[in-house]
């Protein structure tokens, strides 16, 4: 059949299952867009104020679902602006689809509007090489059919991560004969299962744990592998502890639950899986934050512990810590034939019994629990970071999806917000981008519209992407966002102060040194949302129920104390001090830094 490049685009997106396209027009996609009008290819354009918004917004979408979404921009500024969109989703793998223009290829190299040109012709390449997968240039309307597919399969296959097509001005306008894809044929039936002597020598290793713990990463939930774990952890009664992308792939109500590792994590989760004899780490790729910075005896110790690694990429067996076995596999296989061989063998179904063990966990669960609950029940006025949190999880049913921003939220809601099912809880563990949390929430609640989605930021965050504010209202988008109020980046202030005992740009001031914030709720009001401010417990509470009954988009804001202490933090972090600053600080850091176990 004859069709143009952008009709083979936007049928094969609807083909493929894409059921939103989020951008922002311009000359360089404005035909791209056209085709998503036309009655076999309609999907419905989410208006975006920001190009980034679109691809966090696609970020969500697939971290709550599982399902790609696609981000369309224009060429130079608009699909400029995309990249710290994508450099979040392939720094925390996940799935997004970008498509934007790009010069017409016979006036390429002549700098037209918006062209790269004077390293080589359309440069804008070379911008997006370290944050996708994989990327096309294409350059005839025939091979659309062949990219997209392989585009797909990149997205959608082995370790998860963003793919970009750029696709000229001509070859969206001009027509050629094409064959659509059946994607099915280009995608392989199942997922990759682990190799039987790698399993077998996980089971050996499994059998002589004294001390086991599992660590769950993000790959734990885009492997979708919570069933087995459960299994595992249930039948070898093995602690389980997460990361920041790995939270909710365990029921934070389990017995089994045993809190998170890093610098952020809990007590009892990094003095756990310190003191464990094999760690089993799904999906997890030990980032210096998860790892306290690899210092052992922090949040783990390899050696003397084994570490039984599983991992769809290759690449992160090994690569912080020696791993005694390295499972190259899709998680939800792997810990099923780990279940088969072990929980079958060892107890014959019954659950191993670790009674001191288990005794361990509860003690080390009640000292984590009587660090948090002053901070959790405080009933400051300006609150603390974690009382809103508190009066959130009373209201947000199980299921509920709660989007985090970086900062002290993030931190706070890792430690002190416990959620239950696997896809309710999504933060950029990885890269951590400000600006992510507004969009990204967004995503999520188009992925899941009955369920109630809340982005939980800080005011500085919420400034990076304030502006999407419209979309959902343009969009009608009912997300609730509680935005944590304290003048300022204060998660960075408090790192400054600690290492350098004064700080620099991260106040929110005015020249005459008192805080300064600009109004949110009158900024809420003025984008058409619904708006509350409230400075207590059970002023948050209020409004956070009205907010959701309202079912409109809505602002809370919480406002909490500059002072309160964010998170807390059990774990360690290398970050190197000034040589100026003399005092014992740089003895303790270079003593503490020799421990490092990476090098
Ligand atoms: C795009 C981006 N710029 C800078 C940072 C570094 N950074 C991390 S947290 C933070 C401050 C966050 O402030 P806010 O959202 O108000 O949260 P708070 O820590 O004050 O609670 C900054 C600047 C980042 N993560 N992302
Ligand atoms: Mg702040």
């Amino acid at each position: 059949m004859r069709l143009s490049g952008s009709q083979v685009i936007a049928q094969c997106l609807k083909n493929y299952g894409i059921e939103y396209v989020a951008g922002i027009p311009g000359h360089g996609a404005w035909v791209m867009l056209d085709a998503f009008l036309e009655p076999e290819s309609t999907i419905p354009f989410i208006q975006v104020f920001h190009e980034q918004a679109a691809v966090h917004m696609a970020d969500g979408y697939y971290r709550a679902s599982g399902k790609p979404m696609a981000a369309v921009t224009s060429i130079g500024p608009g699909a400029t602006n995309t990249i710290i969109g994508l450099a979040t989703a392939f720094a925390d793998s996940t799935s997004v689809l970008m498509l934007s223009g790009g010069p017409a290829t016979h006036m390429r190299g002549h700098g037209v509007l918006q062209e790269l040109d004077r390293y080589q012709d359309n440069d804008f390449q070379r911008v997006i090489e370290p944050v996708t997968k994989r990327h096309w240039d294409v350059g005839r309307v025939d091979a659309l059919p062949s990219v997209l597919h392989r585009a797909f399969n990149a997205m959608l296959t082995g370790r998860r991560g963003p793919v970009h097509i750029e696709v000229p001005m001509d070859v969206q306008a001009e027509e050629a004969e094409v064959k659509m894809h059946d994607l099915k044929r280009r995608l392989p039936i199942g997922v990759a299962y682990p190799d039987p002597t790698a399993i077998d020598a996980a089971a050996s290793v499994l059998a002589t744990a004294q001390r086991p713990v599992i660590v769950l990463g993000g790959g734990a939930i885009s492997g979708e592998a919570w069933n087995e774990i459960l299994q595992l952890a249930e039948g070898l009664t093995i602690p389980v502890v997460t990361t920041w992308n790995g939270k909710g792939a365990f029921p934070e109500d389990h017995p089994l639950f045993a809190g998170s590792v890093g610098q952020t994590g809990t007590i009892h989760g990094n003095a756990l899986a310190a003191g464990a004899d094999v760690v089993v780490s799904i999906g997890c790729k030990f980032t210096d934050w998860s790892a306290s910075s690899y210092r052992k005896g922090v949040s783990f110790s390899f050696p003397p512990a084994k570490l039984i690694q599983i991992d769809i990429d290759p690449y992160e067996i090994g690569k912080n810590y020696p791993a005694d076995v390295g499972i190259v596999a899709d998680a939800k296989p792997t810990v099923a034939a780990l279940v088969a061989a072990t929980v079958g063998t060892a107890g014959g179904g019954t659950p191993v019994e670790r009674t001191e063990y288990l005794a361990e966990v509860e003690t080390l669960r009640k000292q984590w629990e009587a660090r948090l609950a002053p901070r959790r029940d405080s009933d400051d006025s300006p609150m603390t970071s974690q009382r809103p949190l508190a009066e959130l999880r009373k209201i947000l049913p199980r299921d509920g999806i709660v989007v985090v921003g970086s900062g002290n939220p993030q931190g706070a809601v890792k430690q002190g917000f416990p959620v239950y099912e696997p896809r309710t809880h999504l933060t950029s563990g990885s890269y951590s981008s400000m600006g992510w949390a507004v969009p990204a929430a967004m995503g999520a609640k188009l992925a899941k519209p009955d369920t109630p989605v809340v982005c939980v930021l800080g005011d500085g965050d919420f400034l990076m992407s304030i502006q999407e504010l419209a979309g959902c209202v343009t969009n009608n988008i009912p997300v609730v966002f509680l935005v944590q109020n304290n003048s300022g980046y204060m998660s960075i202030r408090g790192g400054q102060r600690k290492l350098m005992d004064r700080h620099i740009g991260s106040e929110f001031n005015r020249p005459d040194g008192t805080p300064y914030s600009p109004d949110f709720l009158e900024i809420a009001k003025a984008f058409g949302l619904e708006a509350w401010r409230a400075d207590t417990g059970e002023g948050v509470a209020k409004a956070l129920q009205e907010a959701f009954a309202s079912g409109r988009p809505a602002v809370v804001e919480a406002i909490t104390a500059r002072d309160a202490g964010g998170p807390f933090v059990p774990g360690w972090w290398d970050f190197p001090s000034p040589a100026y600053i003399t005092d014992e600080r740089q003895d303790t850091y270079s003593a503490e830094r020799a421990d490092e176990q990476h090098l």
